[in-house]
């Protein structure tokens, strides 16, 4: 077992002694049980488009296979590798805001959903130009989710947010070609691209990848981003906790995992039902006690302050407890391992989604129809459960840290009102944000965003690098597993500015937040970019003047090779702490980590070392700033 891995998450080790006592198999077995893994997968150098393969080229130069069959090269077959990872991502990222506009559409005064955001929606609706006029609002929601589902199919025109770019970077994308269309059409173009015998061209699957991806960020992610807001408000600052340690010893435990809040709102509708907290209490419980994990974690904190149980990696440790009484799981980054390890405890495992259903799972199918009636049944399911907890197989860790969480970019603004001079400046803008970094009070800002990932110590590359950079006077917004990171390390509390520099230090103390600022789930990024792209026009600059960067130090998924394209596309450096599957190709990896810098003003950085990668993070802030003359 790589304990040398684990030592800095200290829940882990307790736990997976437990785990090999009770028999239960985790990730650990399997990667032991994996070896190595393959060193062409690893390159990117394998090919299986089609059935003469599949090919792989040889990964020294010269020597070996150079070629697929077809004549394919590494650096073809590279290049196409990473635009289908790219696909596979904006796929999953905007499939899950088609599913929320699907809940706008079908919203109603009277039923599960209703529009809690009205304000939103009618700045949406005037910003994409749907006539409100004596409409009542939910007549005006309809319309605007059909025009947003109409954003992932239609035949011609562009996303309809990227006009909130800033202007220059807009120009960039039309000069490149690369603005992105439909979603869907993007997706099902790269795909036909990268079957047998259609794009060779390596630059051109990059310029395919970048716009596919924008589809995303300036597309479905933000939809998804948006509409969330709308259905079910916009995240405001609110105080939770964080780790192994929120989950009760003498509560009905219910652990929230996946990405889908539709379900996981109506989820906490459900336990907030009188009869069944009654019911709870007449099983010998205290109560009901959800907590989340991964992206719905962070939806259902950011909006009610559920406790975050932890992040991606932990998802089998918070089964290992033995106090979970439920597993709740819609879609995205669930173990297909869960259901046979809850096995091994008392935890039912249910699968919520037709888009996921997962083997050994009890599925209990979920429809926006009938949703509250739906999740009140899976609660009394876990209810029910309660009393089949074996005591002699429970341990609680006991760890586990306050947070400050709810940062939208609406919020953040709200903030920044306060310290506003009322005489001479202007309200609800990012001004005083742009003010103190062009002052050099802060030096620039951060997100760090992303996964966990076997391959480095848990938390540690995201924990090493944000402290690094706020002692460095680099503001750090964060979303994702790398924002749960933060949380169960303290590191979103007020006291966290105590480890900032002066600078940074002071602004926390004056606008009264943490110096990492948890802006919510992985479909959030777009929150970063609406951020940054706010400063650029404040400013009439464009996001590559910026001093900012992404960073995804244990990042896993395809989603996340996805959002990196968009970040950069974007015009924002982003640094990758785990190497993507590209190095076959040192052409593609050319492209990344160089050759894009001239095309969208920023490129991909990987850096594995996370004090080194915080520290050429701070070298290219100051280059950004020196650049601009600040
Ligand atoms: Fe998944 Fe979104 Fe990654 Fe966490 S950060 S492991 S993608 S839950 Ni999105
Ligand atoms: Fe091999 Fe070309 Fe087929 Fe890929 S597309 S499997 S490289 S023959």
């Amino acid at each position: 077992m790589s304990h040398e891995v684990l030592g800095f998450d200290v829940t882990a080790d307790a736990l997976l002694e437990k785990a090999k006592r009770d028999g239960a198999e985790t990730m650990w077995d399997r990667k032991a049980a994996m070896k190595a893994s393959c060193g062409f997968g690893e390159k990117g150098i394998c090919c299986k488009n089609c059935s003469m393969g599949p090919c792989r080229i040889s990964p020294v130069e010269g020597k070996g296979a150079q070629k697929g069959i077809c004549g394919a090269t590494a650096d073809t077959i590279v290049a196409r590798n990473f635009a289908r990872t790219v696909a596979a991502g904006v796929s999953s990222h905007s499939d899950h805001a088609r599913d929320i506009i699907h809940v706008l559409h079908m919203a109603s005064e009277d039923g599960n959903y209703k529009v809690k955001n009205p304000e939103k929606l009618m700045k949406l609706a005037k910003e994409w130009e749907v006539d409100t006029e004596g409409k009542e609002i939910y007549q005006i929601a309809h319309e605007v989710a059909e025009v947003a589902l109409m954003e992932f199919g239609k035949p011609f025109g562009t996303q309809r947010f990227i006009k909130r770019a800033p202007e220059p970077r807009q120009k960039i994308w039309k000069d490149l070609n690369i603005e992105p269309r439909a979603i869907d059409r993007e997706v099902a173009t790269i795909l036909h691209s990268t079957h047998i015998g259609c794009t060779s061209e390596v630059d051109s699957l990059m310029d395919m990848s970048m716009r596919t991806s924008l589809s995303n960020g300036w597309g479905g992610s933000m939809m998804g981003t948006e509409f969330t807001d709308i259905v079910f408000g916009t995240p405001t600052a609110r105080s939770t906790e964080a780790n192994l340690g929120v989950i009760e010893e003498n509560m009905v435990n219910i652990l929230l995992h996946g990405h889908d809040p539709s379900f996981s709102e109506m989820v906490v509708l459900a336990a907030e039902d009188p009869e069944l907290m009654k019911l709870a209490k007449d099983n010998g419980a205290e109560g009901i006690n959800l907590v989340g994990m991964c992206c719905t974690g962070n939806e259902v904190t950011m909006r009610h302050g559920v406790k975050i149980a932890g992040n991606f990696y932990q998802q089998e440790m918070a089964i290992v407890t033995g106090a979970m009484e439920a597993v709740l799981v819609d879609v995205q980054c669930i173990y297909p391992a869960l259901p046979k390890l809850a096995e091994c405890y008392h935890t039912k495992f249910i699968a919520t989604s037709p888009k996921a259903k997962m083997e050994g799972a009890t599925y209990i199918e979920f429809n926006e129809e009938h949703a509250l009636d739906i999740t009140k049944k899976i609660v009394r399911e876990a209810i029910l459960n309660y009393k089949n907890r074996d005591r002699t197989k429970v341990m609680i860790p006991q760890q586990k840290s306050k947070a400050m969480l709810g940062y939208s970019v609406e919020t953040i603004i709200d903030h920044l009102d306060k310290v506003v001079n009322s005489q001479t400046d202007v309200f609800e803008t990012v001004k005083p944000l742009s003010d103190v970094i062009w002052a050099g009070v802060i030096r620039g800002a951060a997100g760090i965003v992303g996964c966990n990932n076997p391959k480095v110590q848990h938390d540690n590359s995201h924990i090493t690098i944000m402290k690094e950079l706020i002692k460095n006077d680099i503001i750090v917004v964060t979303t994702g597993c790398a924002a749960q990171a933060a949380a169960k390390a303290g590191l979103l509390t007020m006291e966290a500015k105590e480890l900032a520099g002066r600078g940074l230090r002071e602004v926390c103390e004056r606008v009264g937040i943490p110096p990492i600022l948890h802006m919510g789930s992985c479909v959030d990024i777009s929150r970063i970019l609406d951020l940054v792209s706010r400063v650029s026009k404040e400013r009439g600059l464009d996001n590559s003047n910026l001093p900012v960067v992404g960073v995804a130090p244990e990042w896993m998924s395809e989603k996340a090779v996805g959002i990196g394209t968009y970040v950069v596309s974007s015009g924002i450096d982003t640094f990758l702490g785990i190497t993507p599957q590209v190095t076959g190709s040192a052409r593609f990896v050319d492209i990344l980590t160089n050759q894009l810098e001239d095309k969208v003003g920023a490129k991909f950085f990987f850096e594995e070392d996370p004090t080194v990668c915080a520290q050429k993070i701070m070298e290219r802030i100051e280059e950004k700033r020196d650049r601009l003359g600040i």
